[in-house]
Order: structure tokens, then C-alpha cells, then sequence
């Protein structure tokens, strides 16, 4: 057995953290022969609660899981960290809007950031859930300057499955049928859901479902998911999102399958006209050392170029609005 991997989850306590953790303690990131310590961040009010799920984690004898750290201080969670699943943020509430929740959750990133570039494992990395994501990605990469701009990722894999499961469901396949769908932009709901590129088995989507539908149905489908899903269940996405965490997590350490793009937003270099350094989602290969490659050279038509552009549009209004956040 190899030295166990330390992973440090922030707002652990809430609905994604309850998901989340016991996929962790199974073995589901890191695979099932390598050992897990959980760093579990919560607020002070919060602890208690924290207490009960730890019991619970006790209880489910996970043969992987080394120990459990609870803590309200960053300097403790993080301390030696491999990974860090950035989740503690307030969620968006019933016809609220990401980026009104701007304001209100970059701060946590600013000291979250310090924290991991202070006392976090050489090797760390350090993906972003708690929304505005992209945005909380850049403020945590920015106040962690030592740490390579690499390391750093904010999640929309869960729009990326969001996206592969409308098509699969309109194709009359599997999800698993489908690949290469794209997630461009912020994790928002300017997004742009891609099916350019997008395969039902060996068959270009676009060949087997009508123009029409890609343009009307199916980007608001997956812009607007989130929305739905609060109206129906009174609470946002949790199992879906702690399930992309995971997927997320486990294709930076296990690799996409061959011939399978996955979506990320990463820090951009610059490419398809993102201005160098925004977080921004783009289809990402990961060869499992820890860090997404983008793909390079998927060509975009003027559509795809103009949604790409008006949710970078969004990102750059973001990162103004929070400028005295990034050091
Ligand atoms: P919950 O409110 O259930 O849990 C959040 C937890 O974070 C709470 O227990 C809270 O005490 C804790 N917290 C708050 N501030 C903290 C801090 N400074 N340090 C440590 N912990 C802190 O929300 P939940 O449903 O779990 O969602 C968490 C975040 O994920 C939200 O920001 C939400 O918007 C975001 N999401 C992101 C998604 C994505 O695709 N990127 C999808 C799902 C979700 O909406």
C-alpha cells in the first residue's frame, strides 16, 4: 500500500460534502488500492454537525479510509494536502443568479488560497466547486502565487455530463455513447454547451439530431439545469455535483479514456481568444500526473465563437468585480 493520499475538503458539512466524502473514503478518486486521509474544513457553527458526519464515516468501516481531520482552520485542513476540493461557499438560492453570490463568497478564497500556499503538500492540487467557480479559482490561484498556475482547476464536469446525458437521452443511446461534448466558458448560465464535436457511438451528433434542437433545446437545457433542479427539489444539485466532483478528481489522477476529451476551466494561455490567465472551461485530456492538457485545435464556427465569447465576456466582468481580491 502506497502512502495515503491527504484530502482536504472544504464546506465538508453540506449537501455536496455529504456526497462527496464517502465516494472519497471508497476509493473512487485515487483507486482502490490507495489509502485516503480526509481534511474536512467547516465553519465554527457548523463543527458539530461536522462531528456527526465524521461518526458516520466511522461507521462505514471504508478499509481505505487512514483518518478523518476536522477542523475550522484552514492552516489545519490543508496542512499537507495532496488535493484540495474547494466546495465551502454559500449555494445559490432560489432565483438568485451566480454572480450575485460574487460578492459574498470571494473572501473565503482569499484566505483559502493563503492557506494552501502556506502549508499544503508540494504536489497539491486544488479544484474549485463553490461558486461563482471559476471566478473563486482564480481568486484562490491568486493568492497562492508559489503554486504553478497548472495546479489549479474549477469544475464543470457536471455541466459536461449534464450535456452528455440530454444527448444521449435525444439520441435514444446511453450516455456512455456519447463523447467529445464541450463545456466553454463560466460554470454560469452563459455557458456554452458545444455539440460540434460531440460522437453518438461512431456517429457525429450533429448528423443524428436536427440543428434545431442543439440551438433551442438543448443549450438553455443544460444553461438553466441548475435553476430546474433548485425548483424541483428546493435545494441545488448535490448528489450530481459531488458525483462530477469526483470524475473530475479521478480523471486528473486516472487519466480521460482514450480518445475522450473531458471539460475543465483551467487557467487560460491564452487560446481561442480567452485572455491568458481567466479560469475558463475548455476541453481538457488528462494523462492521470495531476494536470489537464486543453485541446488545442477544435475548430470553432462563428457561433461557437460568439457563445464562446460572451461568456468569457462574463468571466472578464467577474474578475473585474472582484480585482482587490486577487493580490
Ligand atoms: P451547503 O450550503 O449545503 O454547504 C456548504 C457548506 O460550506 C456549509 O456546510 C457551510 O458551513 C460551509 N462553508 C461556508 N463557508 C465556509 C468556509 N469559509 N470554510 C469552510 N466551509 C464553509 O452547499 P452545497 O450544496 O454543498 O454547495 C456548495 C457549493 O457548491 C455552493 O457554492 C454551490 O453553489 C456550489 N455548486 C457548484 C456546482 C458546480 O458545478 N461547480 C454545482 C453544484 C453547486 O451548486
Amino acid at each position: 500500500m502506497d502512502r495515503p493520499m491527504r484530502v482536504a475538503v472544504t464546506g465538508a458539512a453540506g449537501q455536496i460534502g455529504y456526497s462527496l466524502l464517502p465516494r472519497i473514503a471508497a476509493g473512487e478518486i485515487f483507486g482502490k488500492d490507495q489509502p485516503v486521509i480526509l481534511q474536512c474544513l467547516e465553519i465554527p457553527p457548523v463543527m458539530k454537525a461536522l462531528e456527526g458526519v465524521a461518526m458516520e464515516l466511522d461507521d462505514g468501516a471504508f478499509p481505505l479510509l487512514e483518518d478523518i481531520v476536522l477542523s475550522d482552520d484552514p492552516k489545519v485542513a490543508f496542512k499537507d494536502a495532496d488535493l484540495c476540493l474547494l466546495v465551502g461557499s454559500k449555494p445559490r438560492g432560489k432565483g438568485m443568479e451566480r454572480k450575485d453570490l460574487i460578492r459574498e463568497n470571494g473572501p473565503i478564497f482569499v484566505s483559502q488560497g493563503a492557506a494552501i500556499q502556506a502549508v499544503a503538500g508540494s504536489e497539491v492540487r486544488v479544484v474549485v466547486i463553490g461558486n461563482p467557480c471559476n471566478t473563486n479559482c482564480l481568486i484562490t490561484m491568486a493568492n497562492a502565487p508559489d503554486i504553478p498556475r497548472d495546479r489549479f482547476s474549477a469544475m464543470t464536469q457536471l455541466d459536461h455530463n449534464r450535456a452528455q446525458s440530454a444527448i444521449a437521452k435525444k439520441a435514444g443511446v446511453q450516455s456512455r455513447d456519447v463523447r467529445n461534448v464541450i463545456i466553454w466558458g463560466n460554470h454560469s448560465s452563459t455557458q456554452y454547451p458545444d455539440w460540434h464535436h460531440a460522437m453518438v457511438k461512431d456517429k457525429p451528433a450533429s448528423e443524428l439530431i436536427e440543428e434545431s434542437w442543439f440551438r433551442e433545446t438543448f443549450i438553455p437545457h443544460v444553461q438553466k439545469r441548475g435553476a430546474e433542479i433548485i425548483a424541483a427539489r428546493g435545494h441545488s444539485s448535490a448528489m450530481s455535483a459531488a458525483n462530477a466532483a469526483i470524475e473530475h478528481a479521478r480523471k486528473l489522477y486516472q487519466g480521460t479514456p482514450k480518445d475522450r476529451w473531458t471539460s475543465m476551466a483551467i487557467p487560460s494561455t491564452g487560446n481561442y481568444g480567452i485572455p491568458e490567465g481567466l479560469i475558463c472551461s475548455v476541453p481538457v485530456t488528462c494523462d492521470g500526473s495531476g494536470t489537464p492538457t486543453p485541446v488545442l485545435d477544435v475548430e470553432m464556427n462563428d457561433f461557437s465563437r460568439e457563445r464562446l465569447q460572451a461568456s468569457v465576456n462574463e468571466l472578464i466582468e467577474e474578475r473585474d468585480t472582484v480585482s482587490d481580491l486577487l493580490g
